[in-house]
């Protein structure tokens, strides 16, 4: 399976697909077209038998930096937030399930910056490799939100409930180095080798039993997050919260308006 289109680059090595996230102007943040395209090919690529590993990335200096806020400026235009639940339910939620779900070993390669719900689709994946130039940033705070994307329950999983703490309440940026010693990446390269590190890892994955190590994923995940589909549920639900607060508000519009948020706690 080899499609490409404007915003997701889909490209088969062997048993390696390619999944680089293409919208490297806004740092490949999400919109729906991205998600849709995601949701779909991750679909496919979970009955395709001849894929045996997925690789996740961005292109430009990005991984992702979570949801297009830019696209909120015309739907908050009167200041009347949409149900924020809804649009994760039908748009992120589904990709989340399917990365944890596929029973193939899934790479995130971290070309760059992983902010929002573009960190937690990286925490989402199986293992991730990580550029020195690459950092990760629970924003959602800065905006008023929860980590939603897994964030709630795979951050703490992979770092601690006190570093959980720490990193989604303050949105602090946390570099390559420190997300390798925090255990949010499995690996950090020089910049310039990350593709062919990344593509030899896929490569030794994918020629390994892959039954084995999709129904290992099917183990863990029964083990650490049994009521996987009744998180993200719950998720769903914080953000409609938080997506009522006037700091959510604020908090988009200040990024929108390239200034400093004026957060009241309401
Ligand atoms: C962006 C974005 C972006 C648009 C950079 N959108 N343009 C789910 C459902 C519904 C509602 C809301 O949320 C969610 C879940 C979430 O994901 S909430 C979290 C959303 N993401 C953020 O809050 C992150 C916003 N971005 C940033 O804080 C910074 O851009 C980071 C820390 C990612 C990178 O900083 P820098 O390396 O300094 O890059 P930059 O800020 O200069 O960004 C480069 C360009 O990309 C810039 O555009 P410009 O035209 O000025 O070159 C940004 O405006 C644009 N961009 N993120 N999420």
């Amino acid at each position: 399976m080899d499609t490409t289109n404007d915003v997701l680059i889909v490209e088969q090595d062997g048993g390696v697909l390619t999944l680089t996230m293409n919208r490297p102007d806004v740092l490949n943040a999400f919109n729906d077209e991205l998600l849709a395209a995601l949701q779909t090919t991750l679909s496919e690529a979970a009955v395709d038998g001849s894929v045996r590993a997925i690789v996740l990335t961005g292109s430009g200096r990005g991984f992702s930096a979570g949801q297009d806020l830019s696209v909120l400026r015309e739907r908050y235009r009167d200041g009347q937030v949409p149900s924020l639940g809804n649009h994760f339910r039908e748009h992120y939620l589904p990709v989340v399930l399917a990365i944890r779900t596929i029973e193939k070993p899934v790479i995130a390669a971290l070309n760059g910056v992983a902010a929002g719900a573009g960190a937690s689709m990286a925490l989402a994946c199986d293992l991730r490799i990580a550029s020195d130039k690459a950092s990760i940033v629970e924003a959602f705070v800065r905006v008023g939100l929860i980590p939603d994307s897994g964030g709630t329950f795979i951050l703490p999983l992979l770092v601690g409930l006190a570093r959980a703490s720490e990193l989604a309440f303050t949105g602090a940026r946390v570099d390559a180095e420190e997300a390798l010693r925090l255990g949010l990446v499995n690996r950090v390269v020089p910049a310039d080798e990350l593709v062919e590190a990344t593509m030899a890892w896929a490569h030794e994955l994918a020629a390994l039993p892959t039954r084995a190590i999709g129904l290992t994923k099917r183990g863990f995940n029964r083990a650490l997050m049994p009521a996987l589909e009744e998180l993200l549920e719950h998720e769903a639900q914080l953000m409609e919260e938080a997506g009522r607060t006037a700091d959510h508000l604020e908090g988009v519009m200040a990024f929108l308006e390239k200034r400093k948020p004026q957060f009241t706690g309401h």
